[in-house]
């Protein structure tokens, strides 16, 4: 009996922590192509806050590159540049579209040639503790 008990106290707990990341969608994630002798690329995707709280992704990792920063490209005066977002504020059931012009994750440093193929794996960070892998695809845009 006490067996059972545990038994189900674990099935339970996994199929909340499931749950739980499924509830932070993200889809359409794409690296832009480069050239083999660029170092710099960008990753774009959408994602959406699909629990009842506030969620904040803290960083966009890639095991393919150096380093990797969440930008935006702001324009002002006809110049566009871009400037680092330390970390992005999804209000529960919020959907944010990070694309080419706006908001984008700058990857630097990429430590091998992409190939058209090629699955691309980022790690997304949430300040509630949440990990999230998931695979880019190389597109040429
Ligand atoms: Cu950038």
């Amino acid at each position: 009996m006490r067996q059972l008990f545990v038994l189900a106290l674990v099935l339970c707990s996994l199929s909340v922590s499931s749950k739980q990341t499924d509830l932070i969608e993200i889809s359409d994630v794409w690296v832009r192509g480069v050239l083999p002798v660029q170092k710099t690329s960008a990753a774009y995707f959408k994602i959406k806050n699909h629990t009842s709280r506030e969620l904040k992704l803290e960083s966009v990792d890639s095991a393919f590159a150096n380093h990797s920063m969440m930008h935006k490209t702001v324009e002002s005066n006809g110049m566009a540049s871009m400037e680092h977002v330390e970390s992005l504020t999804l209000a529960p059931n919020q959907e944010i579209i990070f694309k080419p012009g706006g908001l984008h994750v700058m990857i630097m440093g990429l430590k091998s040639e992409f190939s058209e193929q090629q699955q691309l794996k980022l790690t997304f960070k949430f300040d509630d503790g949440t990990v999230k892998q998931v695979n880019a695809q190389v597109k040429h845009p």
